[in-house]
């Protein structure tokens, strides 16, 4: 089957969709039914033997261009790594010498820096043409002095930046206690995670001799970091503008005695939380940091901590077909398999398949049974939840935990009462999880500290974790198949829901692209829940998703509707998107409705033979619009379950 370009409703006669249409053509649900057999078989045949699931977690080439430069920062960079790197980061340049940090995304300073860097490191001279390009492209972009605290770190490493001209990150931060603001816990877990390492990077101030100048990545070589006006005092800018000033004075004083107990309290804050696969935390930013911080504090690159901890950095990189090698963030295999046994389960995949079984044993020992970061705030409470990776016992998170749940009760396992307890436990974990609004953030409760942000040194993505719609309807959609709808943290989670709907009547993605993501999440959740498909809350839903169909009949969203309102809910179709607004429309009982029938014929449409979709759209979000993420699963597991709620309902009112 071939994908249309132009639009393939054709063929259909040009009426308005209604919800009393009658029954969609026998043609409609035999080709759903086509279709979502391949795409069965094709998910079947990608699970690993262990019964994971894992598509690649692909982000953008700041991860090949700093895996390069640690490399290069601890002496261990190679030719062959090298080569394979930049030929990875050449091959995502853009025409204008630019790198964006999403497919089809406009060129983005930070990343153009870095990618620029790596590929100077692989020997690309600065005069070849496509080099050339991406020079003049950085300074016309304001160069060096215009990129974030991170790409400058990095290159302070090196000394192509002054570390007095970057915000100041004091290592006494691990000694606030977790009542004042600022301390450690009050950030976002990701950013707790990295800025404990950066802080002794940045007391130390490493400087390694520079294989090269970067003088054509400032606009003015000789005066690389002009002086910026401070803000106002009578703003939050101007008052943390001042602080980090002072900061900065007290780097030159701070008693020795203290910044050596700091450095080494701040290393045992980072040992303890290794995980045993040698990674922290299972994301690339806090094993990067956390390594070269250890090596500074003398810890030589054979010691066990460093030596697992380089090898796990090895484990995020893909080989590509082409000899190419490009860097994973972070690994989602719990996410991926949780997603695709709900998938699987929905097209009609026996509960007792050998496979689906497998994963469910898979998913039971993955969770975690001890305290983590989030005890801090839920002192007591028992562990119970469920990581996004392999290894990450510290960072259980809630919408994992809430899928995974949901998961397990779609299969049918030998051992009952070991699924009940484990399920249980997660549920528990979860409820108590819950934030003082009555809705649940992705990895803490109660992360809503507004300070964090306002720090110069966090210019970029989220540092902070608040409640989300996506996150807070997965866990009311787990509760409501708990048969837990009436428990009254199910109930103040409804009601923050239905709050924060938006007036044209979606709801905000924070971890998937976007309004579509929010929507495709809460309406499913709210159904579940028991809110009736005629409520004006998913009326207003549904009308919101069939205003933006796009005229092929699927749905698509451009990424930068987190910038700009113009891009909400619109962009080209995509599968995983339009799986999303299926989600929605079947649970609020449109399954005979024309809207929903042109989708799942374009879901038909463009399948590919093989029974996979293409998807070179990002519509993972990580940090809305600073870091965006291609799932590559998503494509497969989101339009399959779409296609099997079509074809079998979703066991619940309205579906
Ligand atoms: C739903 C499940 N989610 C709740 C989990 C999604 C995990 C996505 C992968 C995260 O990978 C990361 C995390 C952090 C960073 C950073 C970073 C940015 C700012 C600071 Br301060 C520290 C780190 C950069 O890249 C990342 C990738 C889908």
């Amino acid at each position: 089957m071939t994908a249309t370009t132009d639009g393939s409703t054709g063929a259909l006669p040009p009426r308005a969709p209604s919800a009393s249409e009658t029954a969609a053509a026998p043609g409609a649900r035999e080709t759903a039914r086509r279709a979502s057999e391949r795409a069965i078989d094709f998910l079947l045949s990608r699970q690993d033997s262990e019964g994971w699931w894992k598509g690649d977690l692909e982000t953008n080439v700041t991860m090949d261009a700093e895996d390069l430069l640690l490399r290069q920062f601890l002496g261990i960079r190679d030719e062959k790594t090298t080569q394979a790197a930049a030929l990875f980061i050449r091959g995502e340049q853009r025409d204008d010498g630019a790198w964006a940090t999403f497919y089809g995304g406009p060129g983005e300073l930070s990343a153009t820096v870095e990618a620029y860097v790596a590929l100077r490191l692989a020997g690309d001279a600065p005069d070849a043409a496509h080099m050339a390009r991406a020079s003049a492209w950085i300074r016309a972009g304001g160069g060096i002095a215009a990129s974030r605290v991170f790409t400058r770190i990095w290159l302070a490493l090196f000394g192509w930046w002054k570390w007095d001209d970057l915000p100041e990150l004091p290592p006494e931060l691990i000694y606030l206690p977790k009542w004042v603001p600022l301390n450690i816990y009050d950030f976002g877990c990701w950013a707790r995670q990295t800025i404990v390492p950066l802080t002794i990077v940045s007391a130390k101030r490493p400087v390694r001799p520079a294989p090269f100048p970067l003088d054509e990545l400032h606009t003015d070589a000789r005066n690389p970091n002009p002086a910026k006006p401070l803000a106002s005092m009578a703003s939050w800018d101007g008052v943390f503008q001042r602080l980090d000033k002072v900061l900065h004075g007290y780097h030159k004083v701070a008693p020795r005695a203290l910044r050596k107990t700091a450095m080494r309290s701040a290393a045992r804050w980072i040992i303890e939380r290794q995980e045993n696969d040698g990674c922290w935390g299972g994301i690339q930013p806090p094993a990067v940091y956390s390594v070269i911080a250890l090596h500074l504090l003398g810890y030589d690159l054979d010691h066990p901590v460093l030596r697992e901890g380089l090898a796990s950095l090895d484990r995020f990189a893909v080989w590509r077909e082409d000899g190419a090698r490009m860097i994973e963030a972070c690994q989602s295999p719990v996410w991926d398999t949780c997603l695709a046994t709900i998938a699987l389960a929905d097209a009609g995949v026996p509960a007792d398949h050998p496979q689906l079984v497998k994963a469910a044993d898979w998913m039971l020992g993955e969770q975690i049974d001890r305290p983590g970061d989030w005890s801090v705030r839920r002192p007591g409470l028992e562990p119970g939840g469920w990581a996004f990776e392999f290894h990450n016992d510290n960072y259980p998170d809630i919408d994992d935990t809430a899928e995974v749940v949901l998961a397990l009760r779609r299969v049918k396992h030998p051992d009952p009462a070991r699924v009940e307890a484990a399920i249980g436990r997660g549920v528990r974990w979860t409820r108590n999880m819950q934030s003082r609004n009555g809705a649940w953030g992705a990895f803490d409760a109660d992360n809503t500290s507004s300070f964090p942000n306002r720090l110069p040194f966090c210019d970029f993505g989220e540092v902070v974790d608040p409640p989300s719609a996506d996150v807070t309807a997965h866990v009311v959609e787990m509760l409501a198949y708990e048969g837990q709808a009436h428990h009254p943290r199910a109930r103040r989670g409804i009601e923050w829901l239905l709050a924060e709907q938006e007036a044209d009547g979606s709801w905000f993605g924070r971890w998937g692209v976007n309004y579509l993501y929010g929507t495709g999440s809460v309406v499913p959740a709210l159904i579940a829940a028991g809110l009736p498909a005629a409520h004006p809350a998913v009326r207003r839903a549904v009308g919101w998703l069939e205003s933006v169909q796009n005229d092929d009949g699927g749905w698509g969203e451009d990424l930068r509707s987190y910038r700009d309102s113009g891009w909400v809910g619109r962009g080209e179709s995509t599968a995983s998107q339009t799986g999303w607004a299926l989600l929605a429309l079947l649970a609020a009982g449109e399954r005979e409705s024309k809207s929903v029938e042109r989708a799942v014929s374009w879901l038909a449409e463009t399948q590919r033979p093989d029974g996979s979709w293409d998807e070179p759209y990002f519509t993972g979000t990580g940090f809305p619009w600073d870091f965006s993420i291609n799932y590559h699963l998503y494509r497969q597991v989101f339009p399959l379950t779409a296609l099997g709620r079509y074809l079998h309902g979703t066991g619940h009112k309205g579906g």
